[in-house]
């Protein structure tokens, strides 16, 4: 592999003594500092080398392109790869047997009991992917069908993508918190006939019932012809006869055969969909192709952590979102490392679960969420320091912006000062990570952002689409192709354009803001759209406004973000009820619930304020500068309010939010 013509970490000239051996380090990708390239200078010529000798390096092809990159003019329809054949399932285990790692861990379960674990080594792995691929093929699941997989994080899930990704069928992972409605939406829309789930969820000693969210979306949709289910609980679950299969006694089943052959896939045929929010109120199904999401996935992954083969890497994300997808699944074992998996929360047992967990594994790679950063921080130093973390080499986050106080905990609790902390920028969208602290460059100090990783155009632009002076915030576009952009939303072309290709024509609006510092780093501080970054997770505003009018009580609904100590952003919630309908608590608790169960637990507002009335323009327009201000408890300096139909409104809103908790 390649690697070493693009990898440079710093550890900023220092060593821990109790850690690795500097020259282990080293010898890791580690040490020396390399001279990046000035990205820019990649474009326009250079990029096709680039990325050529990339995916050389990195994927095995059974066919090789006949372009690297076409279609160029117009951005959006940009072609990776072309003519070229792959299978990504051949690349993440088959291949890997050849090379020495037949009975090397590849995937090692952690269940939410720590009695409960599972070690997969590639050898393991290949026949469990090969026989549920067969099973799949038994059920009728051919090259292009849309498989839904509604799993919580248990070994089968990557499976089930890795059996998938085998025979050429496009996974949907669907994130197990997401409820009935939720599944069903997705379901439909991607037209799958298959889905796969458990009876139930296993989480922080609780057992939670899963399959029954499959049966209440599957009673309206006749579309699906069989459900999948995995054991993990003990108690009965309804099995709908001719539909429900139990996985173990499928893939025990003598009739299925234990080798199944890797389809041939042309670079640009779908390897999965995964919905993500939007500024709409319907969850856009983004598409990601075999090659280019493979050369991205495993070039990012390698270059930010000099992921090495003899890591041990742990990325806390659930598969269900991208992070997931992209760096405990495809990325470490492209690479032919071992990932970790874990099943339960950071604070159960105890809040040393995480380091604990470290500690057992002897994880080297650490990579989290700033939220979850924040909530370990609220338990004290004491339950990282009872555990040796010195086999943690390089520690990562994702998902929002890390705050400094965040940082600071993370370098010196975790870090002990001495490692490299890599703040990465990305989306659903990206595929793989676009933007991360580089400390050795000056990065990585809470919000002082990073660098776009070389082969990545991305930049700042100001509303006429000109490079924004350093300091000043706009938006975050990227200029260029890489081989890791989506390929579509699937089943809506016009959606795809005007979501990312309008705003700055030929160019992708990634819906972030940010701004550039002298250094050239880039710190990014937030959506533009109207997204809320949950603990990282983004749901979007629209999408809990329509679950809120979906309510027999509420007139109309309008959704901001309001700032959280542990979560970075919460759900604030100004609902306007019917005449006949009378406001107390229960309500309140009512209309939580209801948005629990059209979208998930993760959609529940923090806070509902049950208004008179909503501030809204003599157009009609609701003037939500306004509401997110006073959801802040920031009650001046509200701009141009000229517009308003009924000014007295914020006063009556402010009122409300004082009295509130
Ligand atoms: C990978 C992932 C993407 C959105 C993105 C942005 C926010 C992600 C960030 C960050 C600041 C970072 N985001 N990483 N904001 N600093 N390092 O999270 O994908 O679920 O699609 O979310 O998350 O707002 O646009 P996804």
């Amino acid at each position: 592999m390649s690697g070493d013509t693009t990898m440079f970490h710093g550890l900023s000239g220092k060593t821990r003594s109790d850690g690795p051996a500097s020259a282990e380090i080293e010898r890791r990708g580690g040490a020396g500092v390399r001279e990046t390239k000035d990205t820019a200078m990649l474009f326009p010529e250079d990029a096709v080398r680039f990325w050529g000798e990339q995916a050389e390096a990195l994927v095995s092809w059974s066919e090789g392109w006949s372009s690297v990159l076409s279609g160029e003019k117009e951005m959006s329809s940009v072609r990776w790869f072309d003519g070229a054949k792959l299978n990504v399932a051949y690349n993440c285990i088959d291949r890997h047997l050849a090379r020495g790692r037949k009975n090397k861990a590849a995937l090692i379960w952690q269940g939410d009991c720590n009695d409960d674990v599972r070690v997969f080594t590639y050898q393991m792995l290949h026949m469990e992917v090969s026989r549920f691929a067969n099973v799949l093929k038994k059920y009728g699941v051919k090259k292009g069908d849309r498989v839904v997989i509604y799993l919580p994080m248990i070994p089968e899930l990557p499976i089930a993508m890795l059996a998938c990704a085998r025979i050429g069928a496009t996974h949907s992972v669907v994130f197990a918190g997401f409820s009935a409605v939720s599944l069903r939406q997705r379901i439909e829309d991607c037209g799958a006939r298959l889905v796969i789930t458990a009876d139930h969820v296993v989480r922080g000693g609780k057992v939670l019932p899963l399959k029954t969210h499959i049966d209440q979306a599957l009673s309206t949709l006749s579309q699906v012809l069989n459900c999948i289910v995995v054991k993990r609980g003990d108690g009965d679950v309804s099995m709908q006869e001719g539909r429900d299969l139990w996985y173990h006694r499928e893939i025990n089943c003598i009739d299925i055969l234990p080798e199944c052959e890797p389809e041939e896939m042309a670079a640009d045929d779908p390897l999965f969909i995964l919905y993500t929010s939007g500024s709409t109120g319907k969850p856009k199904g983004v598409v990601h192709c075999c090659g280019g999401y493979l050369v991205y996935t495993l070039y990012s992954c390698q270059y930010v952590f000099a992921l090495h083969e003899d890591d041990t890497y742990w990325c806390t994300a659930d598969i269900g979102w991208i992070t997931g997808h992209t760096c405990t699944v495809y990325g470490p074992l492209g690479l032919g490392a071992t990932t970790l998996m874990f099943e339960g929360i950071p604070s159960y047992p105890g809040p040393d679960r995480f380091w604990q967990i470290v500690e057992k594994y002897g994880v080297s790679i650490f990579y989290t969420a700033p939220t979850v950063i924040r909530a370990l921080m609220r338990y004290g130093n004491e339950p990282a320091e009872i555990h040796d973390l010195s086999s943690l080499r390089i520690l990562g986050s994702v998902g929002a912006p890390l705050n400094t106080d965040a940082w600071k905990w993370y370098n010196t609790v975790i870090g002990q000062e001495l490692l490299p902390i890599m703040d990465t920028w990305w989306q659903t969208e990206t595929g793989g990570i676009m933007i991360s602290s580089l400390p050795e460059l000056g990065g990585g100090q809470g919000c002082a952002g990073g660098k776009p990783l070389p082969g990545v155009d991305a930049v700042i632009l100001d509303e006429n689409g000109q490079e924004a002076s350093v300091g000043v915030t706009g938006s975050l576009v990227i200029r260029h192709p890489w081989p890791g952009m989506l390929t579509g939303l699937f089943g809506d072309g016009r959606e795809y354009l005007v979501n990312y290709y309008q705003k700055f024509p030929g160019m992708f609006f990634t819906g972030d803001s940010g701004c550039r510092n002298a250094n050239g780093c880039l710190a990014i501080t937030g959506r533009l759209d109207d997204v809320i970054t949950i603990s990282g997770h983004r749901i979007g505003t629209a999408e809990v406004e329509s679950a809120l009018v979906s309510h027999t009580s509420v007139a109309e609904a309008a959704v901001v973000a309001m700032p959280h100590p542990v979560k970075g952003q919460a759900i604030y919630a100004y609902v306007s009820v019917k005449d006949d309908v009378g406001q107390d608590d229960q309500l309140i608790e009512e209309l939580k619930s209801h948005v629990r169960k059209q979208i998930g637990a993760i959609a529940t507002p923090d806070v509902i304020q049950v208004a008179g009335g909503l501030p809204k323009t003599r157009s009609g327009k609701i003037m939500r500068r306004v509401l997110r201000k006073i959801a802040a408890k920031e009650y001046n300096d509200f701009g141009d309010t000229s517009a308003l139909a009924d000014p007295s409104i914020i006063s009556d809103l402010i009122a409300c939010r004082k009295n509130e908790a």
